[in-house]
């Protein structure tokens, strides 16, 4: 339980939970639903830890009614899910299989029927397997097929969907997927990857076009963002500290905000067309920032690949991944957005932050998470502390609802505030949930006069 109250937060201040399509959905062949590159990449052994993939993870597909129930007892006002674009769009273009957008249809309006916003992410990692053939985001052409399924989907769905998010964390899709090959398609292109940075953009500016055209609910882009923090005190450590602040928090937000790309990684933009940055730079109405950790990064050894070597940062306390826990780093974060973009800024979102423990249930079945309820509670105050170094900062959603299918981690790591037994499917709230459920309940019956 919170050491002290927890601070007050504006009114109509958004309480949300957030998960992903491929990792809790499951039914992967069910109703039409075209392969993924997510189903491709974990099928051949030795890329997920324990050997799993995402066929069934929590089988919401089929659960989410349930799933809902436990939304509206914890009293969140928003719920952030996103929508696989292979269940809309099996082959990734051609013929809208209405059966995949019928599953969408139904959770949106169970979630209306519970009063809770629906928050839908169009893209979080898993591109239809045809459109990989093709060359994945390598290729131009997948961000015109992206804006035809953001039309497919806002057509259906643009009435009441309250807030649209085009790409989850296109940094995290380039450089794991595209860059050092741990997540799917597993391409190694290092530096190379710059055309899917480039068509992710494009992708996402020509969606924002598609999404107005059917929908008058507001339009973000979520990025994952990691405070640099330099390890060492030469020049060379604050150029290479410089060099990954380029690469990880401004290759994506600097054109999106009007500013171009960051020359500083020297990448080959042949790939931009005349236009094209003018269509990346159609103005959003937030932008959702997710927070895990900062990231240590010192000067590279000679000839070494990359122009940055990221370092662990030692002295804080660890999650079950390894990361360390900085909930100063969300709110230098959330300022250092405010300093470098200015008015050019849209409110804030942010739509993940949270933390993975190895959570068992006890003898009583309870499933104790104390340490993700510190976790949780640091990181609002840090919210908190923003909004009073005059961030504007309008909702917050912890990553994640169910302990779900963590990608190259498969099933071992639990970042839910609801227990899920993998075997059995069944889910039992932790004791995060019981303390969210007060902390989202005493906020939103506002101050006390
Ligand atoms: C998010 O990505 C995803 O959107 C979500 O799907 C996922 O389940 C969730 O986070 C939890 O992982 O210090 O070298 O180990 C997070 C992106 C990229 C953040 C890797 C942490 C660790 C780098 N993450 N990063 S390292």
């Amino acid at each position: 339980m919170p050491t002290a109250p927890m601070p007050e937060f504006p009114t109509g201040f958004r309480w949300g939970v957030s998960t992903s399509a491929y990792q809790i959905e499951g039914a992967a062949g069910t109703d039409g639903r075209g392969p993924s590159i997510w189903d491709t990449f974990a099928h051949p052994p030795g890329r997920i830890v324990d050997g799993s993939s995402g066929e069934v993870a929590c089988d919401h597909y089929h659960r989410y009614a349930e799933d809902v129930a436990l939304m509206a007892g914890l009293g969140v006002t928003a719920y952030r899910f996103s929508v696989a674009w292979p269940r809309v769009l099996p082959t990734g273009g051609g013929a809208v299989n209405p059966a995949g957008l019928d599953f969408y249809e139904r959770l949106v309006d169970e979630l209306l029927d519970h009063g809770i916003d629906p928050v839908a992410t169009l893209f979080h990692w898993d591109l239809p397997q045809p459109l990989e053939d093709a060359g994945g985001w390598l290729n131009r052409d997948t961000a015109h097929r992206f804006a035809d399924y953001a039309d497919a989907v806002a057509a259906r769905l643009g009435d009441r969907v309250k807030l649209w998010i085009t790409l989850n964390e296109p940094f995290i899709h380039m450089s794991l997927g595209y860059g050092i090959g741990v997540h799917a398609p597993g391409r190694m292109l290092l530096l190379d990857a710059f055309p899917v940075a480039h068509h992710q953009l494009l992708g996402h500016g020509l969606a924002v076009a598609a999404l107005r055209a059917h929908s008058t609910s507001p339009v973000a882009i979520a990025n994952n963002y990691s405070p640099v923090r330099t390890v060492g005190d030469s020049p060379a450590d604050a150029a290479a500290a410089a060099a990954y602040e380029a690469l990880h928090n401004r290759l994506f937000t600097d054109p999106l905000l009007g500013r171009g790309y960051p020359p500083e990684l020297g990448f080959d933009t042949t790939v931009v067309r005349d236009g094209d940055l003018d269509v990346i730079a159609a103005p959003i109405d937030v932008l959702g920032v997710n927070y895990y950790h900062p990231t240590g990064v010192r000067a590279p050894e000679e000839g070494a690949p990359l122009p940055f070597d990221l370092v662990p940062l030692t002295g804080y306390p660890r999650t079950a991944f390894d990361w360390p826990v900085v909930p100063d780093g969300l709110r230098d974060l959330l300022g250092w957005l405010r300093d470098r973009y200015g008015a050019d800024l849209p409110p804030i979102q942010v739509t993940e932050s949270g933390c993975a423990y190895d959570d068992v249930p006890d003898a009583t079945g309870r499933v104790p998470d104390p340490d993700r309820i510190a976790y949780l509670e640091a990181h609002l105050r840090a919210v908190r502390a923003a909004i009073d170094d005059g961030v504007e900062v309008t909702g917050y959603f912890v990553w994640s609802l169910l302990d779900n299918w963590e990608w190259a981690e498969g099933f071992t790591k639990r970042f839910g505030l609801v227990h899920v037994d993998f075997d059995t499917g069944h889910r039992t709230p932790k004791s995060s949930y019981a303390w969210l459920r007060e902390v989202i309940a005493t906020a939103r019956r506002g101050p006390v006069r």
